[in-house]
């Protein structure tokens, strides 16, 4: 994994007048990913070791455990391990968090590999991310509203970090000859509507009426679909391109699928910072939600404001 600090990151935050503390936590995140990203690229390589495919495990969520999913979170934890502000790590692989030092004043909740049941077929995979303040040891179910930082490290035909901190939202390429990660671009602007839709059809059954509504309208309409599957790669989309990404709630999954700390805040977060909208549907904004338990899940609409506007006028 990356030993050295990111220094042109490091240097952006800074000018930035990022904490100190956080800043920390952040460029710690950035050494994971690219980390995680080596290990991607030596999938299959690795004589004897392959690190794709399936272990016969599954996590807390009840789902199958992909080898690189336990490396991924493994090389978070320890890059959080030494860093000073990092009080604790949560993340989708591990039922409890892990308490790191009483004195941090950040927490930590991450997808450590999020979509890694693509890995097999090469499709893009992220690692998505989330900041809390530290008010005490375990005030993890914070509302997203709270985030001091969120984003995602996507591993696709690029390296990319996205990184939001309050004050918009910014796009980092990771440069492998200098094992940095160099800002390409600042303040991203969600597009305000994109006749671009993206969800899982193979449920249509299954949606609630409100969501047939708007998938009837949507199909009069002209509007195109985009479905990776992987949340980072169709949440990045959305982000640069306009649209709605939706994963609804379904009769089998009344709450969807998507988790609220480490995945649904995050995104929401990064979508508003970007001038974009992120909505439970009924239950309003995502950023709103109080959580009451680590791994809960919930519905998630994001996109561009007018592109959300038009599912929740059909969900009404
Ligand atoms: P489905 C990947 O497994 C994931 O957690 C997200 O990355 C993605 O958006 C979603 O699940 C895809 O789920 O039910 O469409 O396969």
């Amino acid at each position: 994994m990356q030993q050295s600090t990111p220094r042109a990151l490091n240097e952006v935050l800074r000018s930035r007048g990022e904490a100190a503390g956080l800043i920390g936590v952040i460029l710690a995140v950035a050494r994971a990913g690219s980390g995680i990203a080596a290990t991607l690229r030596r999938a299959r390589l690795e004589p004897g070791a392959p690190v794709v495919g399936a272990l016969e495990r599954r996590n807390v969520q009840g789902e199958q455990q992909q080898q690189l999913d336990v490396i991924a979170d493994e090389l978070l934890l320890s890059a959080l391990e030494a860093c000073p502000a990092a009080r604790a790590y949560a993340s989708e692989e591990r039922e409890q968090a892990v308490a790191l030092r009483d004195d941090g004043d950040y927490l930590l909740l991450a997808d450590p590999l999020d979509g890694s049941s693509n890995i097999d077929v090469a499709a893009p995979v992220g690692t998505i991310f989330s900041v809390l303040p530290a008010p005490a040891p375990a005030a993890l179910l914070q509302p997203g509203r709270r985030q001091r930082a969120a984003g995602y490290v996507l591993y696709g035909s690029s390296l990319l970090l996205v990184l939001a901190t309050g004050a918009g939202v910014d796009l980092y390429v990771y440069d492998f000859e200098r094992d940095d990660y160099l800002l390409a671009e600042s303040q991203l602007a969600v597009p305000a509507r994109h006749k671009l839709y993206s969800l899982n059809e193979a449920y249509h059954n299954d949606f609630e009426a409100g969501i047939a509504r708007y998938l009837d309208f949507a199909h009069g309409a002209g509007y195109s679909a985009r479905y990776v599957g992987s949340m980072v790669a169709d949440v990045h989309r959305t982000l640069l391109k306009g649209g709605v990404f939706l994963y609804p709630a379904t009769r089998r999954a009344p709450q969807g699928k998507l988790r609220l700390l480490y995945e649904a805040n995050p995104m929401a977060f990064v979508m508003e910072q970007a001038g974009g909208a992120a909505s439970t549907g009924p239950g309003g904004p995502i950023l709103d939600v109080t959580p009451h338990a680590l791994h809960q899940r919930t519905p998630v609409i994001l996109g561009s404001t007018a592109e959300v506007e038009q599912v929740l006028t059909h969900l009404g």
